[in-house]
């Protein structure tokens, strides 16, 4: 399912570069908002290897995103874009029916405040357990791990995880009553979650019938790394 229009002309929109890690969960959240707007065929991923610490090369932070992140959408005239919440607020006015990120004032500021929520609370957390509280991306390129501090994370995306069972036992989606950038950061966070295994509390029921809706959608299931996730054998 896409939320494009359908006088939309994809191809009108020139070609995009997106400094990618197929399987990383922030990229995935951008990877979901190209095919939700039906843009995959006018991006072309650059794979920046994470384990290799290519993000934190002095060229990457100094050409491309100064935070030595990924993703980084960059524009055929050299603009690059990183945070996926930037990313998907520019793929979503491509075609002028913003539906992601909201077309009503309400729509928007409630869809901001939950995505950056769903940052807060869960997927951000998850990730700096994963740096801190695990090995992370090796040694290499965790020069500074504080393991109590990542162990603190874990416990704060838990009560994240219970936060968002809570608001989808309300209502059908993170912002509301329809699908949008908020549930796309619920998802990420929930995909880092599984990365680093950490499982959804078993009471959570409502944020894991939610998920499941989510992974039928075509533009959530057919992304590279639940193919990773389903192929681990540890
Ligand atoms: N706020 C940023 C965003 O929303 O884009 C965070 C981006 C981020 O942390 N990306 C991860 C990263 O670059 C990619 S992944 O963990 O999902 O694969 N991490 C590398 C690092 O060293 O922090």
């Amino acid at each position: 399912m896409t939320s494009h229009t359908v006088d939309f002309d994809a191809t009108q929109v020139p070609m995009m570069k997106i400094h990618d890690f197929p399987t990383g969960p922030y990229p995935t959240r951008v990877r979901i908002a190209l095919a939700e707007k039906g843009l995959q065929s006018r991006v072309q991923f650059v794979m920046v290897d994470l384990y290799k610490g290519e993000h934190k090369k002095p060229e990457f932070m100094g050409d491309k995103n100064y935070s030595g992140t990924l993703p980084v959408l960059e524009l055929d005239d050299g603009t690059c874009i990183a945070e996926c919440t930037a990313i998907t607020e520019y793929l979503d006015a491509l075609d002028g029916a913003p539906t992601l990120t909201g077309s009503t004032p309400r729509e928007k500021g409630v869809i901001h405040m939950m995505s950056k929520r769903a940052e807060l609370e869960l997927l951000d957390a998850v990730s700096v357990y994963f740096h801190h509280g695990t090995p992370g991306l090796g040694p290499n390129v965790e020069t500074y791990q504080n393991p109590e501090w990542g162990f603190r994370q874990r416990d704060k995306a838990l009560r994240g995880m219970r936060y968002f069972d809570a608001v989808l036992k309300a209502q059908p989606y993170v912002a509301g009553e329809a699908f949008s950038m908020a549930d796309i950061t619920v998802i990420g966070g929930l995909i880092f979650a599984a990365l680093v295994k950490l499982p959804v509390p078993a009471e959570c029921e409502a944020l894991q019938a939610w998920y499941a809706r989510m992974l039928e959608r075509e533009s959530v299931g057919s992304q590279p790394v639940f193919a990773a996730l389903a192929g681990r054998h540890d």
